[in-house]
């Protein structure tokens, strides 16, 4: 069971094999418990400071030469006494280094316990934390930049600058409330209204960063959908960069949907090649084209392919019209460029007019999956449609920070309502926003919220 003041360890990095490996112990009796697994002593030493040595077994074996790096409580990630030793990456050697140290009185540490840590003991708030795990898991570079920010304090930041002003006019209300007699005098209400109205529009406008947060962390859906052997998947492979999906001439190859998670304009893509569209017996391939359709439905963009080879036919007609149905955005893509010559190329002519003039497109691009043309200008256009997310604003990107500020407005809203009436009426709303706020960086959440969020973390961190 999980004790405050115990100390804990755990392995840092993944179980793989690699050029390093880091195993981490934290809590007052870090030093006391590495040095006997540690041929170098420890309680001298200062912290900051990296040692080599050897490391043993439980059975007392030497197991491996590392460097270990002391840190001194309370300038450490958790607040507490850490040694850090940096092992060659063997999952058998990092296993047994964690033996020996619990054999010697430490615990193994469980999920986000270190991160926990470092919250409770006021290294980090929640909203860092969750920028921690955040940066963890990103995989694109918008991701990663967002969650760099809130780790490194600027989404708490921008929470103080809404939450103080608050602070300010519930003290002063508080106060005329308290001493009515005393030099403090009432809050004037122009003062009261621009401090409410002006945390009002923060608080909508940073709970409306929501959309695009998650945008970034989920990533955008885009569906490849068009006509049997029309180039879906060769198009897939051109933006994985590698043969993801099969690819043949024989239409109807594609069944069930294959998705590949890329990077476009520095946003994560999740995109998904389909089975071709078309009328059909085959049991198997209607189930392909059913959840063709489905995908179509759900995705936030849908690259409608078509063979820009040859003159649309009545199917490629009956697709851009079942498209209308769709809510996502559309790019059109006019495949097998390459196949066309110079001589042939006004039979096409009319092609993108036509496109175009349907009206559901955003855009209509030449491209030839097989020789790898046009598709920088179809990146492009996916950006310039979906990409503008400015990540030196400060965004939200996580439901319970969402849902935070969905409680902060509904007060601060309250208020609003209440402006005619006496300060004092507003407090309740004033502070219920105020709390709320709060709850954005851990100021009052309960043991319950804080269990959960830092179950989300891997072990070790
Ligand atoms: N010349 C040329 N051939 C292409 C191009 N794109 C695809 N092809 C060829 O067209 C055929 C079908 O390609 P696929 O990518 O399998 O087509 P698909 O749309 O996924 O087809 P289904 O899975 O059957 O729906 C293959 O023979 C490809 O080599 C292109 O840009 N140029
Ligand atoms: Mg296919």
């Amino acid at each position: 069971m999980e004790k405050r003041n115990d100390t804990v360890c755990a392995i840092m990095t993944p179980l793989l094999s690699g050029a390093t490996g880091a195993v981490r112990i934290s809590g007052p009796e870090a030093f006391t418990i590495a040095e006997t697994v540690f041929s170098v002593s420890l309680a001298d030493k200062p912290g900051h400071t990296l040692h080599y040595g050897v490391v043993y077994d439980s059975a007392g074996r030497a197991l491996d030469d590392v460097v270990a790096s002391v840190y001194r409580a309370p300038k450490s990630f958790t607040g507490e006494d850490i040694v850090e030793f940096s092992c060659h990456g063997s999952v058998y050697v990092l296993r047994e280094l964690v033996k020996a140290l619990i054999s010697h009185g430490a615990r193994q540490a469980q999920r986000g316990e270190f991160s926990k840590r470092a919250f409770m003991n006021g290294k980090i708030d929640m909203a860092q934390a969750q920028g921690i795990i955040d940066l963890i898991e990103s995989e694109s570079e918008k991701e990663a930049w967002i969650a760099y920010r809130h780790l490194s304090g600027s989404l708490s930041k921008k929470i103080e600058e809404i939450r103080q002003p608050l602070l300010e006019i519930t003290a002063q209300i508080l106060a005329y409330i308290d001493y009515p007699d005393d030099e403090i005098g009432e809050i004037s209400s122009e003062t009261l209204q621009k401090s409410i109205f002006s945390a009002r529009d923060s608080i909508v406008s940073l709970k409306r960063t929501f959309d695009s947060g998650k945008l970034v962390k989920e990533g955008l859906t885009v569906c490849l959908c068009g006509k049997p052997n029309a180039g879906k998947s060769m198009l897939l492979n051109q933006f994985a960069g590698y043969d993801r999906s099969i690819v043949t001439a024989i239409a109807g190859t594609t069944r069930d949907a294959v998705e590949e998670t890329v990077e476009i304009g520095g946003m994560k893509v999740r995109l998904w090649d389909t089975a071709g569209l078309r009328e059909t017996e085959d049991e198997v391939e209607k189930i392909g084209v059913s959840i063709a359709e489905e995908k179509m439905r759900s995705a936030q963009l849908i690259l409608a392919v078509f063979d820009g080879s040859r003159p649309l036919d009545e199917e490629d007609r009956k697709i851009c019209a079942s498209l209308q149905e769709a809510p996502g955005e559309k790019i059109a893509l006019l495949n097998k460029q390459d196949l066309i010559s110079a001589e042939n190329k006004a039979l096409f002519s009319d092609t993108e007019a036509f496109l175009e003039k349907t009206g559901c497109f955003s855009a209509v691009c030449r491209v030839s999956a097989k020789k790898g043309e046009g598709m920088e200008l179809v990146r492009e256009r996916m950006t310039s449609l979906f990409g503008k997310i400015d990540p030196d604003e400060e965004i939200i990107t996580d439901f319970r920070q969402y849902q935070c500020l969905v409680r902060a407005e509904e007060a601060i809203g309250h208020a609003v309502q209440n402006l005619s009436l006496t300060p004092d009426v507003l407090l309740a709303d004033i502070e219920d926003a105020i709390s709320a706020l709060g709850t954005v960086t851990g100021k009052s959440v309960g043991e319950e919220v804080i269990e959960t969020i830092f179950s989300r973390f891997c072990v070790g961190k």
